[in-house]
């Protein structure tokens, strides 16, 4: 298809304006946000997402999953659509941009389209795929997870907070359980936006990421059972002490990372301590294990040392363990002719750019099993993300979504 002249770009200004206002809304306590999936805070900002897409002109449909899907009409609607997006839910102290870029820079695409009178032969979709965060409900990606077909709704329905509220019924409460069903839609291709969430891009002063492939995943939740006793007049080899092995396993995971270097990443995040008693040897600890790696068999390798070295651990503090697999997905090879159509953009609006591997994973790397897809990233103050202080600039946010509107337009086909 006819590529949009190089002198089309975004409203820079509506963009940022429009980022702000989302922020304003689940607000962190650092000057972040805390939009977590399904919260009021969620309810909130799809209702504001939702009143800028009918002010757009857009058509809105929602699916089992909460996912929001805003319409924009193409001249031959027997077209399957465009879809550009990403997520509107935040980590607990998560940053103003992580998702929000990719879902307000798709409506960017399309109000620019608007402003233009420019009409595309595909219809546009612009999407807020439900919980993509993974921190209130595991697992991260679940209802792109849900409509690529690999995870399963009604189990995901189940999953619960570290309250026990479930999934479903908390999509049911914010009135955001569509009657969709979920991975009916055919889609022509999909584009995200999306800050970097490392250094690279800001390190080496490029404006663009081209993201080609994604790495792989696996979260591991683990449950070690030791004994309560007194930390006072319990003599220490009578100890079952599953704080112990939860500080030794935590120590391996990393060790084994560092093995893998200078791809793969490994750490534990989440950690729950029972019963969490200044003066009570921990009998009861529970932790998720983040290990990733761009190679499969790097994955697979780690994975494979770590469940040995807890058993090895745990035999030795004399404490059982149980292991849950509760996140995966193997490194992702992103379409290459939706990776060149971004590369193109970026070169024909002048911005610098290099190919790069995301390390976070994204809605993307669900939907790319089912559609043409690739991502663009822009980047980030410091590389930080996940965290409240996260940043870009405006000019970086404008460049991304100037590069995601040539994308976007190009596969979609100017009607003349
Ligand atoms: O965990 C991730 O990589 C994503 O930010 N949910
Ligand atoms: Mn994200
Ligand atoms: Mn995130």
């Amino acid at each position: 298809m006819a590529a949009p002249g190089e002198n089309l770009r975004i409203n820079s200004d509506r963009l940022w304006d429009s980022i702000m206002e989302m922020a304003k809304i689940g607000p962190g306590i650092a000057g972040g946000n805390n939009r977590q999936t399904v919260t009021d805070e969620d309810g909130e900002g799809r209702r504001l997402f939702k009143r800028w897409c009918d002010a757009a002109g857009l058509e809105m449909g929602v699916d089992e999953m909460g996912t929001m899907f805003a319409r924009r009409e193409g001249t031959d609607p027997s077209l399957p659509p465009v879809y550009v997006g990403s997520h509107l839910d935040t980590q607990p102290t998560g940053g103003k941009y992580d998702g929000v870029l990719g879902v307000l820079g798709g409506l960017e695409v399309v109000r620019s389209l608007n402003d233009l009178g420019i009409k595309t032969k595909h219809p546009i979709v612009v999407t807020n795929w439900t919980n993509e965060e993974g921190a209130r409900f595991a697992p991260a990606m679940m209802a792109s997870g849900v409509f690529a077909g690999v995870l399963d709704q009604a189990d995901v329905y189940e999953h619960t907070d570290k309250n026990g509220k479930k999934f479903g019924e908390e999509l049911e409460r914010i009135g955001w359980k569509g009657t969709e069903k979920v991975g009916d839609r055919k889609i022509h291709a999909f584009f995200e936006l999306h800050i970097e969430q490392g250094p690279i891009l800001e390190d080496e002063g490029i404006d663009i990421g081209v993201v080609t492939h994604g790495q792989g995943l696996k979260w591991l939740q683990v449950t070690l059972t030791g004994k309560e006793a007194h930390t006072g007049s319990t003599p220490m080899p009578k100890r079952r002490n599953a704080g112990l092995g939860m500080a030794r396993v935590i120590e391996l995971v990393h060790e084994i990372a560092m093995d893998y270097q200078p791809d793969a990443v490994g750490a534990v995040g989440h950690m729950e301590v029972y019963p969490n008693s200044r003066n009570i040897i921990a009998g009861r600890t529970v932790f998720t294990i983040d290990i990733r790696s761009p190679e499969k068999e790097v994955l697979d390798a780690m994975d494979g040392r770590t469940r040995e070295g807890i058993d090895t651990i745990c035999d030795a503090l004399d404490i059982q363990y149980k292991i849950e697999q509760v996140g995966h997905f193997d490194p992702v090879t992103f379409d290459a002719g939706c990776v060149k159509a971004i590369r193109d953009a970026a070169e024909r609006l002048g911005y610098t750019h290099r190919n790069i591997v995301s390390g976070a994973g994204h809605d993307a790397c669900w939907i790319n099993r089912v559609a043409p897809t690739a991502m663009v990233m822009c980047p980030c103050v410091d590389g930080l993300s996940h965290n409240e202080a996260e940043e870009i600039t405006k000019e970086w946010a404008s460049a991304g979504a100037d590069v995601l509107f040539h994308a976007v337009v190009e596969t979609a086909g100017i009607e003349a």
